[in-house]
This record gives C-alpha cells, sequence and structure tokens, in this order.
C-alpha cells in the first residue's frame, strides 16, 4: 500500500502558484500569457488550485485507508455550495496573498471571482446546510463525504418582469467547473425497471431474480472539499447519468438509429434537471428515478471501496455511517438490504440488522404536504424487487409491533409503511424511521415536534432513536470570506481562534460598550451597507441610503415564512405617513429576496405584491428617504453572501411551529444584525445565546398556535373588526391602492387573511409585529443602544457553527472521530 505523502509538491508560495497559473494559461487553455483575459486568469488561478487540492486529497484518502477509518457519507439529493474559488482559496488562506498576486499582474480577483457561477444544485435550507456540513467535516479532520446528483440545470434563475417572477433555465457548467474531477474509471451501473421472477434453489432456498432491467451508468465528478487551514481535503462526489453501452448495442441490431438515440437521451435526463420546490411531494417517476440513482450509485460505490479493504459485510456499519439527508434518500434502507441479501446472501435478520446500524435519517420540515409518500404502482414498475422488499420488511415490522401491542389495528394503521386509502402508497418517513438507529431534527423545538407530532407511534416503540441536532452555519463562508471588514476587526481584538471554534467570540462582549470598538464595528457596518446600496441603485435604478434601517426577508417565499405579514407592516407604517401624518421613528429600506417554487402560485403574488407596494412607496414623494422598498432578484448563495452582511434587522418571522430550524437566522445575527422573529425553530436557541434584550419577539407560541387550530378557534375576521390598523391595511389591499392598473388583484389575500381556516395565523401576530417594530425603530435611533446589541449578537453566537453540529453527529450517531494530519 501507499505510504502516506507528508511532503507535498505544490507550494503554496506566489513562485510556485505565479508559474502554474502562466503554465495552465499555456497548456491548459492553449492561451499566449500575453492574451490571457480576466476569466483565462480565472480558469488558469482555479487549475492550480486544484492541483494544488488534489495533492491533498490523495494525501487525505491514504491517510483514511491507512487508519482504516470509520466514514460517514451523507446522501443528499441537494447541495447548495454556492461559488468554490474564493471560498477554497480561503481555506487554503491564500486568499489575500492571490489578490496581491492579480493586482500586480494588473487583474481584479474580486472580479474575477464575481464571473464564477454559483452551482446552484439545491433549492434552500436543507441543501445549504449540507454544503455547511461539508465544510465543517473536512475543518475538523473527519472522514465526512458527500454523495449527490451532479445535475446539469441547477435551480432555475429568476428574473423579474412587470413585478412577476419569471423562471430562466441554470445551465451552471456553461463556463466549466476548473475544480471538478471526472472519474470515468468509478463509474458504475445501476439497473431499473424490469420484472422479479421467483425462483427456488435446488437446496430450497428462495431466490429472488430481478431480470430485463435497463441500465443507466452513473459517472463520479468530485468536487474537493477542503477544510480551513488545508490539511484534510474531502469530496463532494455528484454522480451524473450516462447511457450504457447497451443502447449502443440496441441501436445497432434495431436498426432503428433515431429512436435508439432518443431512448439514449432519456436516460440521461436523470440527472437534467434539478426539481425546483421546497415544500411539496412530487409524486413523479423522474424524480423517483432521480432519488434511486443517488442511493444506487452512493451504495455501489462505498460497497466498492468497503470490499477493497474488508471482505466482511458483517462489519459494514463498524466502517460505515450514513446519513439520510431528509427522506429523500430513504431507499438506501431498501438498496442496502437488497445488497446484504440477495448479493452477499446475508441472513435477513442479520442483514437489517446491519442496514439499521449504518443509517441515520434527519427529518427537515413539519409541513405535512412535503412527507414523501411513492405510490406501489410506480415503485412496482421502476423497483420491482424493492417493491417486494418493502412489503417483507413491513410486515416483519409489523408482526412486531402485534406482539407488542397486541390488535391496536389503529397503530398498525399508522405505523404501516404502506397507507391502504384509496391509491396505496409507501411512506418514506417510516421507511426511513424503521431502517435507522437514529432520527433527529434541527432544532429543540422541531425534535420535540417530530417526537410528538410527526412520529409518535414510533416514539413511544424507541424513545431512544430520538435526539437533536441543531443546525449551524459555517464561519469560514457567512463570517470570514462574507464579511471581511467585520472579520478583520474581530480577529484585531480577539485573535484568529474563532475561525475554527466560534465560541472565541465570547472574547468581544467586553467590548460591546466601548466606544473605539463600536465606532469600528460601525464602520464595517456601514462598508457592507454601502456596497449593498451601490448594487441596488445599479441593478433595479432604487436609490437606498446606507444611514436607513436595513430590515431584511431573505429566503424562499413560502406563506409559513409570512413574508405577507411584513408587508402588512410596510402597508401600516406607509399609511401612518401619508394618511395620518406621523413620522416613523427611523428611515427604513425593506429589502426581500427569496424565489417562489414555479407552481406554487399564492407565492407567486406574493412576489407581485412586494413590487407593487414598493412601486407606489418608492416613487411617493411624500415618504422620500424615510421609506423604500426592493426586491433583489435571484437570491442564491453569492447574493446572499452580500445582503447579509449588510442587514440591521432580520426577519425571522414563521408561524410557531412550521420552520424547522433555519439557517439564515443564524447567519445574519453572526453578522450583527438583531433578529425580529418568533418563538420558531432554531430562533429560541438563539434567542436563548444572545439574550432576550438582544433580540426581538413577538407573536404566538407553538403551543398557543396548535391549540387555535385544533380548537377551530382563530377567527380573523373578529380581530379585523377590532382593529382599525388591521382595517386600514386590508381596506388598502381591497381599494386597489396598490393595484390601479389591476383592479382585484390582491383580493384573495385579503380574502384568504380572513378566513377561518387561515393556518398560519398572519393576523393573530399583527398587533404584536406592530408594535415590537416600533421599538425596534425607536432603538435604532439610539445607536449606543443598538450597536452593544447588535455586538452582543455576533459575540454570543458561538453555539450556530455547524463545526459545533457535526462534532456532535459524529459522537452521537456516526461513531467517526478527527484523524489528525501527519503535517
Ligand atoms: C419532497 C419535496 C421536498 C423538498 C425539500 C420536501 C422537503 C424539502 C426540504 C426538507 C425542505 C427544507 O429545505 N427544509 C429546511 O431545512 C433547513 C435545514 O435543516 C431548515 O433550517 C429549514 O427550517 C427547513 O425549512
Amino acid at each position: 500500500m501507499a505510504k502516506c505523502k507528508s511532503v507535498l509538491k505544490k507550494k503554496n508560495d506566489r513562485e510556485s502558484l505565479n508559474a502554474d497559473i502562466c503554465d495552465h494559461v499555456v497548456f491548459s487553455l492553449s492561451k499566449d500569457i500575453e492574451n490571457a483575459t480576466e476569466r483565462d486568469m480565472g480558469r488558469a488561478l482555479a487549475l492550480s488550485l486544484r492541483d494544488r487540492l488534489v495533492e491533498r486529497m490523495l494525501e487525505t484518502r491514504d491517510r483514511y485507508r491507512e487508519t482504516k477509518a470509520k466514514r460517514m457519507y451523507y446522501f443528499s439529493i441537494e447541495y447548495l455550495l454556492g461559488r468554490c474559488l474564493g471560498n477554497s482559496l480561503c481555506n487554503m488562506e491564500m486568499l489575500s496573498e492571490c489578490e496581491d498576486m492579480f493586482k500586480d499582474l494588473g487583474f481584479d480577483l474580486d472580479e474575477v471571482r464575481e464571473s464564477e457561477r454559483d452551482p446552484a444544485l439545491g433549492n434552500g435550507g436543507l441543501g445549504r446546510l449540507a454544503a455547511c456540513f461539508l465544510d465543517s467535516l473536512a475543518t475538523l479532520d473527519m472522514p465526512g463525504c458527500g454523495y449527490g446528483i451532479h445535475y446539469e440545470y441547477g435551480l432555475f434563475r429568476q428574473s423579474i418582469q412587470d413585478g412577476y417572477q419569471k423562471e430562466l433555465a441554470d445551465y451552471w457548467m456553461a463556463d466549466g467547473m476548473p475544480l471538478e474531477i471526472i472519474r470515468p474509471d468509478q463509474a458504475v451501473l445501476i439497473p431499473l425497471y424490469g420484472r422479479v421472477e421467483n425462483s427456488i434453489l435446488p437446496n430450497g432456498e428462495y431466490l429472488p431474480m430481478w431480470l430485463d432491467w435497463e441500465d443507466i451508468v452513473g459517472v463520479p465528478y468530485d468536487i474537493p472539499i477542503v477544510g480551513y487551514g488545508g490539511k484534510t481535503v474531502n469530496y463532494l462526489r455528484l454522480f451524473a447519468a450516462r447511457a450504457s453501452q447497451n443502447f449502443d448495442m440496441e441501436i445497432f441490431n434495431s436498426g432503428d438509429y433515431i429512436r435508439a438515440v432518443q431512448r439514449k437521451i432519456e436516460s440521461e435526463m436523470v440527472s437534467k434537471v434539478l426539481y425546483p420546490s421546497e415544500s411539496v411531494s412530487f409524486g413523479k417517476e423522474l424524480r423517483l428515478v432521480q432519488e434511486y440513482f443517488l442511493v444506487a450509485c452512493g451504495l455501489r460505490d462505498i460497497t466498492r471501496r468497503f470490499s477493497a479493504q474488508n471482505k466482511n459485510f458483517e462489519e459494514f456499519s463498524d466502517y460505515v455511517a450514513i446519513q439520510l439527508n431528509d427522506t429523500h434518500p430513504a431507499l438506501t434502507v431498501v438498496e442496502l438490504m437488497r445488497f446484504l441479501v440477495d448479493e452477499k446472501r446475508i441472513e435477513w435478520g442479520r442483514a437489517w440488522k446491519i442496514t439499521q446500524a449504518t443509517c441515520a435519517y434527519t427529518n427537515h420540515t413539519l409541513l405535512p404536504e412535503a412527507l414523501e409518500c411513492w405510490s406501489v404502482d410506480l415503485l412496482e414498475k421502476v423497483l420491482p424487487r424493492h417493491l417486494q422488499l418493502i412489503y417483507e420488511i413491513n410486515s416483519r415490522f409489523l408482526d412486531g409491533i402485534k406482539k407488542k401491542y397486541s390488535e391496536d389495528i389503529e397503530k398498525i394503521r399508522r405505523m404501516s409503511l404502506i397507507e391502504e386509502g384509496g391509491k396505496k402508497e409507501v411512506r418514506m418517513a417510516n421507511l426511513a424511521v424503521i431502517g435507522s438507529h437514529s432520527v433527529n431534527g434541527v432544532s429543540e423545538l422541531h425534535s420535540e415536534l417530530v417526537k410528538r407530532r410527526l412520529f409518535p407511534d414510533f416514539y413511544e416503540m424507541n424513545p431512544e432513536k430520538f435526539n437533536n441536532k441543531t443546525n449551524g452555519v459555517t464561519p469560514r463562508r457567512w463570517l470570514l470570506k462574507s464579511n471581511r471588514p467585520l472579520a478583520k476587526l474581530l480577529t484585531d481584538c480577539a485573535g484568529d481562534k474563532w475561525i475554527t471554534d466560534l465560541s472565541e467570540l465570547k472574547k468581544i462582549e467586553k467590548y460591546a460598550t466601548d466606544s473605539e470598538f463600536r465606532d469600528k464595528f460601525v464602520a464595517a457596518k456601514r462598508e457592507n451597507k454601502i456596497i449593498l446600496s451601490n448594487f441596488i441603485r445599479s441593478t433595479l435604478d432604487i436609490d437606498v441610503s446606507p444611514d436607513s434601517l436595513f430590515d431584511i426577508h431573505a429566503k424562499r417565499i413560502h406563506e409559513y415564512k409570512r413574508q405577507l405579514l411584513n408587508v402588512l407592516h410596510i402597508i401600516h407604517m406607509y399609511l401612518e405617513m401619508v394618511d395620518h401624518g406621523r413620522e416613523p421613528l427611523c428611515a427604513r429600506t425593506f429589502i426581500f429576496a427569496g424565489k417562489a417554487a414555479p407552481g406554487y402560485w399564492e407565492a407567486k403574488q406574493i412576489i407581485k405584491l412586494i413590487h407593487s407596494v414598493g412601486g407606489v412607496i418608492n416613487k411617493d414623494k411624500r415618504v422620500k428617504g424615510l421609506i423604500k422598498v426592493a426586491f433583489t432578484p435571484d437570491y442564491r448563495v453569492s447574493l446572499a453572501e452580500k445582503i447579509i452582511p449588510a442587514c440591521d434587522l432580520s426577519e425571522q418571522i414563521s408561524t410557531a411551529g412550521t420552520e424547522a430550524s433555519g439557517t439564515g437566522n443564524m447567519k445574519f445575527a453572526i453578522n450583527g444584525a438583531l433578529t425580529i422573529g418568533t418563538l420558531d425553530g432554531a430562533n429560541i436557541e438563539m434567542r436563548e445565546e444572545v439574550g432576550e434584550d438582544n433580540f426581538y419577539l413577538f407573536g404566538l407560541r407553538q403551543d398557543e398556535v396548535e391549540n387555535l387550530l385544533t380548537t377551530r378557534s382563530y377567527h380573523p375576521r373578529e380581530i379585523y373588526e377590532s382593529s382599525a390598523e388591521v382595517r386600514e391595511v386590508l381596506d388598502a389591499l381591497y381599494s386597489n391602492r396598490f393595484s390601479p392598473k389591476d383592479p382585484g388583484l390582491f383580493n384573495w389575500i385579503v380574502d384568504k387573511l380572513l378566513a377561518d381556516n387561515e393556518q398560519y395565523l398572519h393576523l393573530a401576530d399583527f398587533a404584536e409585529y406592530i408594535e415590537v417594530q416600533k421599538t425596534v425603530g425607536l432603538e435604532y435611533s439610539d445607536p449606543v443602544l443598538w450597536n452593544k446589541k447588535a455586538i452582543l449578537n455576533t459575540a454570543r453566537m458561538g453555539k450556530f457553527s455547524t463545526d459545533r453540529t457535526m462534532r456532535e453527529y459524529a459522537e452521537d450517531i456516526w461513531n467517526i472521530k478527527a484523524l489528525k494530519n501527519l503535517e
């Protein structure tokens, strides 16, 4: 076996890097150095960086092999990586050096970096969390890699026309992805469709045979994931679907060339596009195939690697942990059983124990419409052997329950993997729960609700399985890289240990009332606000003052996240000024960003509403300099990196009990924004950490919400009748004040908000929201008070680093260890 390479050939000093960049311009890009454009220089830099990463990646791999380390594989249908060049340079501690070098060469590295497309292979929170996890695992020197799909089209790009969202295709690979490494030699073959023949061997053993399947090839593309300090380089392995050679055979045999090529193209559809929704189950065949494709490619890769080191699959779970990122990869449970039972001929009970010991499941949403179910008919067509296995898993599982709870038919019905009503469906969440040894939620409140609301029967049966792992974010991307003015100030005052231990920022607590520090903190925030103001001016032609309070709501557009409540407040503030002549306590800029799922009509209407309200307010001279509304289109990681550092007030106002955790909330607070929020998701823990005086709390608690909803005692019309403020705002919407050219456009909103079945309780929280927003305005006008609170937010967010989150998963669920580098 190869020895660990403790001596790296590629040096990071300027001369070596410079020479490599020139080499890549000539030999990889085939250009003269004199004619190299900014884009060429960016690519050459990325290729030179890749050389360094690859070397370290091989070294890391050797280290894992030689120590026979247990590894964790993160299975996720989404990864929202964001741009990779700057982040990798930052983690390699090469960013400043490269900037200087580029300046000397006559280029601006910032501009080069701006031209990199975001790989947007995810929808929102779940995919971004996966990306933060990978960064932390590598930084902690832990053997943990990601497995996913190499979508050709990422999440749609959003443009706005006449206030409406329009979707554009995101062909993110147009300029190539210089950091990735294609590995055709490690391609895997995935069977689909076909039928099962049940035969019996002469010795009486049952031998199911999956026959007549079609196959697709999964080709791995590796994106190196470098930890901070550059020692450990793990990878994210994304599989692209390719047609197999068999298709070529078919062309040859059938003579129907065009039809055969069409089939080839169809099979490559599997990794063509990311499904663009966060919150509805799709039920579409292609999506099921994608989910199986991820699972099957991932498991084949893992079992191949395991076989190379260890032949005894009884020991599989001693060396392999698989984390299921929501139910999308839940078929892992079935595919691993198929592999162990059908291919390795391991006895069912043993195989089940190995499977459970290997798999763990994280739930990321409580919304009932997002819980995945797959129709039995579809499973039968796409994965006939897997459906058999699901039935077998279910029947053994239900036998166990019957023994334990005798004949509680209702309980058995609820816990079954098969939903029997109408069209038979397989409940993927139940499958993930019973096939795993650990089930976790992503914040304390959410984890409680996972036990009580989602899986009460499973919790009663196996309480020890259920646990909480509060989310976090990586401080490298979300502070060090995206907010360099603040990062520098923090390092100057508290040293640089915070980069890998965010709790070190406690050290700046003592400066919360220090005027010199405060001035610098304010200056850093102002620098970020100026950058964002300029961006808004140049892209939207809206003039916003960096002296105004930047009140920001940036996340996917969804009714439960209540962008509507924010708009109601804006309208209220506007009416106070123009109808009642009451000046606000401070000038505000309301900034929105977020995409609506293409098929989610209400969410798209909310985007239109924001534009319509903004359109009226922004051109009304009476409120000039006092309120502005801006919607920055195409929210994505790179835009978040611009927006978040510039925020004063972060809107985290979901109805209590609906947002599993939130992670944007953490990014804003770390960057010194104050939060206005409900007691939902991780807001609760953030408030505990930063202190209740430093958090603007409002709204019903989760138990109050639950009570109102279950007793059907929410009657918003009564609120409308009794509150002049509510009436004014809703009447303004109804009277077409914001839609003069489109009468009745927003009537549906008023109707919905006034209906007893309005499940997000906007009007129940309205009065308190308005009240607390007044306090916000008052306190913002007192910079000493405001900035003391803002500084304490940054100082006390240590808990919300994914370094902490990953340590907890590693210790409590995966049983993997940090592997110190040889250097
Ligand atoms: C089947 C369609 C579908 C697709 C995606 C259903 C559900 C999802 C995700 C689970 C939704 C999601 O992204 N959830 C978010 O996960 C974040 C990371 O844990 C949390 O911070 C957010 O609160 C949660 O909404």
